[in-house]
């Protein structure tokens, strides 16, 4: 094993677009359309932060990359279904993501639609298949977790949050939000399928409760840092290297981290979470070396 991060991060992303393929090749056979789109949604880019988590706080407790797949590939589907759906007319309208049409341009909006139904679902049955782990309880675990983690007070709850913030209901009324509205907004749209990475490779390690708690407390400073990075390429970065549109939450309107920090005051709080993020992980020592660096490539990433 390497301690190269750009190296171990396209191994695990190889390795995951991999079982991602096999799968949907295994349990998408209805439609070769919907199969199609499926993996438009799921492979061919992307940082696959998320499995990489799994893997690496997994790897803690000595569990081979192999054995996490599934649960990493589980995530990862989760993650793309959001995308899918996030890039449609009715929410985000983007016509690019990861470089590439999004899945309604490429294809139609009831397929972009229901690829990312069948992305959700697929999550949920790799969760549930013996592949993930021997121990029932382990999956029954991963499953809840999951399911809280992507759902109404998860991910989707946050994203709800993030279309009131921009006035789409309630005839326009946007509710002004604070520092620590943001950092809730946030925290559920973004972090929580972060936290669900490390909580995910902890329990197939079978992690003690202090273990789970130092890693909850990484994965929640680097959900905030990841959020903060992506607020400052949407104001600095550029289109063609972000791989979608920029300028956009300016654009909307949208309440943010660096909207209400400033740039300097954005560029600071990056700082400090990753010393957070890195402080977290003092009880691993140098088996953290790889999720220590991954904490700083999520506050400087340029994509
Ligand atoms: C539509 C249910 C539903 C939820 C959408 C995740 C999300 C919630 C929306 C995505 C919109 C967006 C650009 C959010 C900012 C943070 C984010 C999730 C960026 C994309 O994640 P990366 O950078 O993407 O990990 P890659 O392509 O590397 O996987």
């Amino acid at each position: 094993m390497h301690d190269d991060l750009p190296a171990a991060l396209a191994e695990t992303a190889d390795a995951v677009a991999a079982y991602i393929d096999r799968t949907i090749a295994a349990s998408a056979t209805a439609s070769a359309r919907l199969a199609r789109a499926m993996r438009h949604a799921t492979l061919g880019g992307g940082k696959r932060l998320r499995p990489f988590l799994v893997v690496e706080s997994a790897a803690l407790f000595g569990v081979a990359r192999a054995a996490a797949l599934p649960a990493a590939a589980a995530l990862e589907c989760v993650h793309c279904y959001s995308l899918a759906h996030d890039d449609l007319p009715a929410m985000d309208n983007d016509d690019l993501r990861r470089g590439q049409p999004t899945v309604h341009r490429a294809y139609d909006e009831a397929t972009a639609i229901l690829a990312g139904d069948a992305l959700l679902t697929l999550a949920f049955e790799i969760l549930g298949g013996e592949e993930t782990d021997p121990d029932p309880a382990v999956r029954a675990a991963l499953v809840l977790g999951l399911a809280r983690a992507a759902g109404a007070d998860g991910m989707v709850g946050g994203q709800m949050l993030d279309l009131a913030a921009e006035g789409r209901f309630d005839g326009g009324r946007q509710p002004g939000l604070g520092i620590e509205d943001i950092r809730r907004m946030q925290g559920l749209k973004t972090g929580a399928l972060l936290r669900f990475g490390c909580e995910a490779g902890a329990r197939l390690g079978r992690a003690s409760a202090a273990e789970h708690a130092a890693l909850a407390a990484y994965s929640a400073a680097i959900g905030t840092a990841f959020q903060i990075a992506d607020d400052l390429l949407d104001v600095e970065g550029e289109a063609g290297t972000v791989g979608k549109a920029v300028g956009k939450d300016a654009a909307a309107g949208k309440a943010t981290f660096v909207g209400l920090l400033g740039l300097e005051g954005a560029r600071h709080a990056l700082s400090r979470l990753v010393e957070e993020a890195e402080a977290a992980l003092a009880p691993f020592g140098s088996r953290a070396t790889r999720l220590a660096k991954a904490a700083r490539f999520i506050a400087e990433r340029q994509n």
